[in-house]
């Protein structure tokens, strides 16, 4: 493994700073430090859920750029797929008991696994490396997803994600954030599966998939990604105790621009389509009569493009394949949503990949006999004001599990999701310092009168840490200097 490059990143730095100082104490520590390490610098992982057919795997091969998750009319993501950039192209089976096969590659296509070394109900997860710069910063995980043909597939989406389900914590995934995939309205199974991760809803992204065929599709009377944008935004507002927000994609728009399988034959080919009205190309495609395009055109076409695809980029595709991708990665919704992973789930993302950091050394410290310098390392690395936030975070994910209509949740989610002093006070972007200043002192009065009152042992966790945040935004105007 390379060494990994200087990180900016406060959050970072101070978690470093503590491993080497755990490093420091010398003996077995070394090692532990070194082990931890490995979690820091390994990318968050980003987890795809939802039913079968959502679109994961078709969504997954769009944010790698190339066809390596498998999609399929039938149930083609057996089992748990980990997608990590490296190199060689490799791949390894993780067992239940959490020890590593390797995979044989088949040799006609280098990155598709050839036959897995063992049953499929014995595996916890299959590993992929691939070069691709797309994952260097944010490793995906694809699942069999939920309520799927057979409850095996099920069981083996929640043992990788679920503490404490089946007593596999060796098969866990570590995921960081999910991104969850439902084509109309998540069902309520799908919705109280998602509560049960252990991931607070601002490391939850909701994508409504296959946009480019939703309401009445794509010969109804209203544009169905308009109708997707307008719905998305409804169901955000619906779910916002589930979810940060609710994307509209078509991942297979996307896929098929991000994959670079497109070529100017297609677009050609497409072009051909343009002198026929919408309700006449359908019937034209749908017949097996001989016509303007061969049926081997009319498949791919159909398979690359959707119907939506076929129909509204015909003409964009007389300028050819390079202004039909272009077209293809505007209308698919990709950007936004990689928008959003890079930005505020990326983010909640490494908070809480910091937080499996501190929790690995917490737990070093309970098992270790340097104990006691073990703990002090911990309350160094939590002292700093970088790690502020980390806490939030992991505060309102214990809140919402033991008690979710605690007020102190509000004032948690105000404090992570504010890119300013002012919003961290829930004051607009304009509140002069002062403003600010005098706000957090308000909140910091509420909340230490709150604290006689807290009900359960996270209101309380909560309540040390979001009196620290008002504290230093009284100080200084910010979360951290
Ligand atoms: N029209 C359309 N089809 C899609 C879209 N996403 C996936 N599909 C198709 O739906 C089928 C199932 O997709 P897949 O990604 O394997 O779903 P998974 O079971 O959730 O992994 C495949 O035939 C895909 O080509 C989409 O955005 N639009
Ligand atoms: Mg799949």
């Amino acid at each position: 493994m390379n060494a990994p490059a200087p990180h900016p990143d406060p959050v970072h730095v101070a978690l470093d700073n503590g491993l080497r100082a755990l490093a420091g104490l010398g003996g077995d520590l070394v090692a532990h430090a070194n082990q931890i390490g490995a979690t820091l610098w390994a990318p968050p992982r980003l987890v795809v859920v939802g039913r079968l057919k959502a679109g994961k795997s078709t969504l997954v091969n769009a944010l790698i750029g190339a066809p390596v998750a498998e999609t399929a009319a039938l149930e083609a993501t057996r089992v748990v797929t980990i997608y990590s950039d490296g190199a060689p192209s490799r791949a390894e089976v993780v067992a239940l008991d959490g020890a590593r096969h390797p995979v044989a590659l088949d040799s006609g296509t280098p990155t598709s696994p050839a036959g897995l070394p063992l049953p499929d109900e014995q595996i916890a997860y299959l590993h992929r490396w691939l070069p691709s710069a797309a994952i260097r910063d944010l490793t995906f995980i694809d699942t069999p997803g939920l309520a799927t043909l057979t409850t095996g597939n099920e069981t083996a989406t929640r043992r990788v994600l679920i503490d404490g389900f089946e007593q596999t914590r060796t098969a866990s995934v570590d995921a960081d954030a999910a991104v969850f995939l439902f084509d109309s309205a998540p069902r309520a199974d799908e919705l109280a599966f998602l509560r049960q991760l252990p991931l607070s809803p601002l490391n939850t992204l909701g994508v409504l998939s296959r946009a480019d065929g939703f309401g009445e599709g794509a010969l109804g009377r209203r544009d169905p990604l308009e109708h997707a944008t307008d719905h998305a935004r409804t169901l955000a507002r619906q779910l916002a105790d589930t979810v940060s927000t609710v994307v509209p994609i078509s991942g297979l728009m996307a896929q098929t621009s991000h994959t670079g399988a497109l070529v100017e034959a297609d677009a050609r080919a497409l072009a051909s389509l343009a002198s026929w009205g919408p309700l006449d190309l359908v019937d034209h495609l749908e017949s097996d009569a001989p016509g303007v395009i061969d049926a081997a055109t009319r498949d791919r076409l159909l398979d690359l493009l959707g119907e939506y695809g076929v129909i509204n980029g015909r003409t964009v595709a007389a300028r050819g394949a390079a202004a039909l991708n272009e077209w293809l990665v505007a209308r698919s919704g990709i950007t936004l949503l990689q928008q959003v992973l890079r930005t505020s789930l990326g983010e909640f993302a490494s908070l809480n990949r910091a937080r499996r950091v501190l929790d690995r050394i917490d737990a070093l410290a309970y098992s270790h006999p340097a104990r006691d310098h073990i703990r002090a390392i911990a309350y160094g690395v939590r002292s700093d004001p970088s790690m502020l936030r980390v806490a939030l975070l992991a505060d309102l994910q214990r809140l919402l599990a033991a008690d979710p209509f605690a007020a102190i949740a509000d004032d948690l989610r105000t404090l992570l999701t504010g890119r300013t002093g002012a919003q961290c006070v829930g004051l607009p972007l304009d509140a002069t310092l002062d403003q600010v200043r005098e706000r957090a002192r308000i909140r910091l009065a509420d909340t230490q009168a709150h604290a006689l009152s807290t009900a359960t042992a996270a209101e309380d966790a909560a309540v040390v840490d979001v009196v620290r945040a008002y504290s230093a935004l009284a100080a200084t105007g910010r979360l951290a200097p």
